[in-house]
Order: C-alpha cells, then structure tokens, then sequence
C-alpha cells in the first residue's frame, strides 16, 4: 500500500476547502443530493426498479387481454396501444440503461478502478435528478387528457401524430419531451463514466488490468454516447413536427378526408434515426450484460477467465460493429434489396465476436469449481437464454426469412430473449453478487434460489411458445385475434398458458422484493469480501464503503482482476492489490 499523502505537501493549502466541498456537510448532502457515486447508484437503481415494476404491471394487463380476449373490459384496443409502448419504452430505456449504466456503473467505475469517486461528482448528482425530471415526465402521460401516447415504442411517424392513435394530444409531447430530458440526464453520467475510466484509475490499474465488469459499461457508455443523439434529435425534430406543425417526418397526408398542412417529410428518415439509436440500445444493455457475467462466472468458479484479452477486444468489436447493422430492422420499409444484403451480412458478422464470447465462458466453466449459488445460476440463465435469443437473431437477420416473420410475434419472443429476460437475469445476478458490499449484509440464500428458479423456468414457459405462435403467423400489436382461419384453436390455450405463467413469474419478483427488504435488517452480517473475489471494491477497508472510499490509502494494482486458484499461491484467490512479495504460501 502506498501512502496518498504522499505529495500531498505539493498541494496549496488554498484547494483543501475545494476539496472539502465534496464531503456531505448534512443529511440532505449525505442521503438526497449527494454527490457521492455509490448513493447516486442506489438511487439510479431504486427510481429504475420503481419504473420497471410499472412496465411489469402493465405486461401483466397486456398478457390478460391476450390470454383471455374480453374478460377485462377496460383494457380496449386503444388501452392494449398504451400498454405495449410504455411497457417497451420503460423496460427498454428507463429500466435496463439507467440501471446497468447509472445503477452498476455508478456503483462498479470507481470501486473496481481504485477511485475516490466519480471524476465529476456534481454534475454525476445533476445526471441522475435529471434522469429522475424524465422518468416524471413519462408517469404524467398516464394522467394527462388523453392518456400516454399508443405508438408503438418506435414512435414511428406519422401514425404516431395522427389524430387515430391514443395520446396524440398529450402523450406524444411528454414521451418525446422525457426522453430528450432522459438524453440530457444520461449524457451528464456517461461524460463521468468515460472519463473516470481514462483518467481515475488507481496506479498500477492498466486498462488491460481492468475487470471485464468495467469494460462492458465503459464501452457500452461510448456507444450510448455516440447513438443517443441521434434519438435525441429525431425527438426534437418529431416534437417540432407535432406542436409546430413543421414536415420534418410527416408527409402530405390526407386525415379523416381532410388534407393536413404537412407536406415533405420523410417517415423513412425517422426510422433510420430511430434504429441508429436503436440497434446500439441492444449492445448498450448487453455490454455491460456481457462483462458483468464474465466476472461472475469467474468468480464464482474459482476461474480465470478464459482469453481476457479476446474478451476485451470482442466487447469493443461488437460495439463498433453494432452501428453499421440498424437497417435490419427496416426490412420491410421498402428498401433497394442490396442495402438489405449489406446489412444482413454486417448483422451476420456479429455473431464471430459474440460467439467467441460465449466459447470462452464455456472454458471458463470447464473442469472449475462451479459453486451453484443464486448470482452463479443467474449468470448460467443468462448464457442459456442469451444463445437462444441469438439463435433465432440468425433467422430475422435473413431478409428473407425475416420478412415473413416481420410483424408477428416470433420478434417478439426473439427480443425479449435477447432484451428482456437476458439482462435482467444479469441485473438479478449482480443484485445478489454485489448486495453484501452495498448493504453489509448477506441476501437469503433459500429465497434466492425460489427466485431464480421459479423467474428462469417461468420465463421459459412465457416465451418459448411465442416463438411458435410467430411461427403460426400471429401478429404483433394484436388486441384481439378473432377467429382468422390461419389461427387454430390451440393458439388460445397457449395464449391462456402464457399469461399465467407471466402471472406467476411476476409475483415472484415478490420473494426478490420480500428479500432484498428483509435482508436489509434481518440479513446476516456480510465479511468484506464474502466470495473471495480480487476484484477491488471487496478490498474496500469499510463494507459497506464510507465516503472517498479506500479513507487515507488508495490502493496500488500489481495484477489483473483473475487470479484464482493460482498454483503455489497460499489463498485460492489473489486480490488485485496484493503485492507480489505476500502471495506465496
Ligand atoms: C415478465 C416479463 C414480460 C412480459 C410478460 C412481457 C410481455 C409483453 C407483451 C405481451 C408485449 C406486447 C406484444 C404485442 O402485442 O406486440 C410486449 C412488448 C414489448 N416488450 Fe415485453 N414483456 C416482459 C418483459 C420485457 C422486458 C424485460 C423488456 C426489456 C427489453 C421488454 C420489452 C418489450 C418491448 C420493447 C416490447 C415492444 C413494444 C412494442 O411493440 O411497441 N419486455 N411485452
Ligand atoms: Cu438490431
């Protein structure tokens, strides 16, 4: 260990009040406008979970219209049209991205790399009450006239302006108004993120040393960066389009018999925006996806991770790769059929660097000492379902079998595969994984486990048959199927069996929420690092880590974050701080 104060006398006697301006002086400063990364996380994840508990309420509401048509009568075509897109927009942005960026990447930057905090803590505060302004602004829409906007969570113009859609009076404005807000908030965030990564590491932390944690957040932070605004100003265009009357996307069209004043806009341009935005979205909740899973599977296997370095470089690659892919969404937009070919084969050529992922946390596994506790089964869900997603991704990456199955349900249970359940397996694995440091204290085994199986087998038994039913021809955005001679009756039981078991698995998220409450009292006492990990925020000298936290000393970095079971080493584990001279037994 190295003593900080150590050049400390190089510091004018003039900065320290600078310096102390970071220290919560009160409550308030402490617990509401802190500043401090790891309070900004718990709050990242708290207004998060709160939202995503909404979006999950509302999959509900949707699934009992699909499963049994007509029962509830108050959920109506144009409720269902509601439903759906805040469900999506909620999961999608203001679940999954603030939660593994502001949530996990608040807490895990600057822990793992050996910093005090964020590089700019105040304006990292500003980002997330900001964030919080965005996700209001979205509730408001269910309490407005008219109710939230039912476009589809890709907005896609100009249906989604027209009078015919529900909340074309108000929900439109505040869902475009939220997410420029959400765009502004995350922006302030991800600057901190990316440059604590260049430039707070601790000594001896050599990018190349960093867990694979920190680079799955980094990354993806460059990418939301870099792909966001392109949302942001096809939001702003689409809110000029709507309250000004501006034809940025919307077309000379005629509306109930009358000829509105748009002329010359482009709907296609808006979908290119949208997917410039909305491909990267994908990898922006599967990068960090992708590293947090390598640090646990590591961890809890006693394992090195298998070829880091190849790990490293395919994160990066996949997240280059991802911006020259968004069109494979616009198949069916009418496009020259040689654009098709060109961003079929780029979607193609993902799959190598996604694949070398997954052979490695195979090898990772091979022949370890796999303990089977609740963040290790999470993360063996997570590779599971996330292969299965990326098969059937091979098949809508096809244009020609992707045009057929465009608009039915097969891309519905293919992406929530991909972006529903194999994030969240993630989130839930590193909820119980990093808990102990951020509380002090242990998350109920048993429940954990009820958790997980009842979430992982349940959310099987919702999506697995939704392959099928897209197979069959069923469409997407349906309220109601009626009695079409291409749906045989076997497509409602399966209907009927589904919403149960999205019943089922939502109210075990219950056991989660009863757990993670309990536990926060009742739970045992947790050790400073209770699964013997190298990583730094186990070495923290106070669990859970007080302001600053390392107090006097930062650590020094002699290795990489996986140094298990080393041969001649005394422990089976070599934090990351430990200096060679201790190491032997
Ligand atoms: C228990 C969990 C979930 C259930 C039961 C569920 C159910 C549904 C249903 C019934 C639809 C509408 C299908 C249609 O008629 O087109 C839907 C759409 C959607 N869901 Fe989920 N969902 C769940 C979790 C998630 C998660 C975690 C995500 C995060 C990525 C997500 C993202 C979406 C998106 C983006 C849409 C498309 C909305 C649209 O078509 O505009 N869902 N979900
Ligand atoms: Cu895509």
């Amino acid at each position: 260990m190295v003593d900080v104060t150590h050049g400390a006398e190089a510091i004018p006697a003039a900065e320290v009040p600078d310096v102390d301006l970071y220290h919560p002086h009160s409550w308030v400063e402490k617990y509401v406008f802190s500043q401090d990364a790891k309070i900004i996380a718990i709050q990242y994840s708290v207004t998060a979970l709160a939202i995503g508990f909404v979006a999950l309420v509302l999959s509900w509401l949707m699934r009992l219209q699909l499963g049994f048509p007509g029962t509830f009568s108050f959920i109506d075509a144009p409720h269902y049209y509601q439903f759906i897109t805040m469900h999506g927009m909620i999961m999608v942005v203001y679940l999954l991205t603030a939660l593994f960026l502001g949530g996990f990447g608040n807490y895990l930057i600057p822990l793992m790399l050996g910093a005090r905090d964020m590089v700019f803590p105040f304006v990292n505060m500003l980002s997330y009450w900001v964030y919080l302004i965005a996700v209001l602004v979205l509730t408001a829409s269910f309490f407005v006239p008219g109710g939230p906007t039912g476009a589809g969570w890709t907005l896609y113009p100009p249906q989604a302006i027209l009078t015919g859609t529900p909340g074309h009076e108000w929900g439109i404005i505040l869902m475009l108004l939220s997410l420029i807000i959400f765009i502004i908030g995350f922006t302030m965030g991800g600057l901190n993120y990316v440059v604590t990564v260049l430039q707070g590491r601790a000594r001896g932390m050599t990018l190349m040393r960093m867990p694979l944690t920190v680079w799955g957040i980094f990354t993806a932070t460059v990418l939301a960066l870099l792909a966001f605004p392109a949302l942001f100003v096809a939001c702003v265009m689409m809110l000029l389009d709507r309250t000004l009357g501006t034809s940025f996307f919307m077309p000379a069209v005629v509306e109930m018999g009358q000829q509105l004043q748009y002329r010359g806009g482009s709907p296609i341009l808006f979908q290119h925006l949208f997917w410039f935005f909305g491909h990267p979205e994908v990898y922006i909740v599967a990068l960090p996806a992708f590293g947090i899973v390598s640090d646990l599977i590591s961890t809890h296997a006693r394992r090195h991770i298998f070829g880091y370095r190849m790990m490293v470089w395919a994160i990066v690659a996949i997240g280059a790769l991802s911006f020259v892919v968004w069109a494979h969404h616009m198949y069916v937009s009418g496009m020259n059929p040689y654009f098709g070919f060109f961003f079929a084969t780029t979607t193609l050529i993902i799959a190598v660097p996604t694949a070398i992922k997954v052979y490695n946390w195979v090898l990772t596994l091979w022949r370890a000492d796999i303990h089977l506790n609740v963040p290790m089964l999470f993360a063996i869900g997570f590779i599971v379902t996330f292969v299965n997603g990326g098969l059937t991704g091979l098949f809508l990456g096809n244009v020609v079998v992707d045009v057929p199955l465009s608009g039915t349900m097969f891309v519905v249970a293919h992406f929530h595969m991909v972006m529903g359940v194999a994030p969240i397996m993630v989130i839930l694995g590193g909820i119980y994984h990093w808990y102990p440091k951020i509380s002090g204290r242990m998350l109920n085994e048993a429940l954990g486990k009820i958790h997980f199986w009842i979430t992982f087998i349940g959310a099987y038994a919702i999506f697995f048959p939704i392959h099928y039913l897209g197979l069959l021809g069923v469409p997407r955005r349906y309220h109601e199927l009626g009695d079409a001679a291409f749906i045989p009756p076997s497509v409602h039981t399966l209907n009927a069996f589904v919403t149960i078991a999205a019943l089922v698995v939502g109210f075990a998220q219950i056991v989660f929420l009863y757990n993670l409450i309990w536990s926060l009292f009742k739970g045992e006492r947790a050790p400073s690092n209770p699964w013997r990990a190298t990583t730094l925020e186990w070495q923290t000298p106070e669990t859970p880590p007080g302001h600053g936290n390392w107090g006097k000393d930062l650590p020094v970095v002699y290795r990489w974050a996986y140094d298990y079971s080393v041969p001649g080493a005394k422990e089976d584990f070599i934090p990351q701080n430990q200096p060679p001279a201790v190491i032997q037994a």
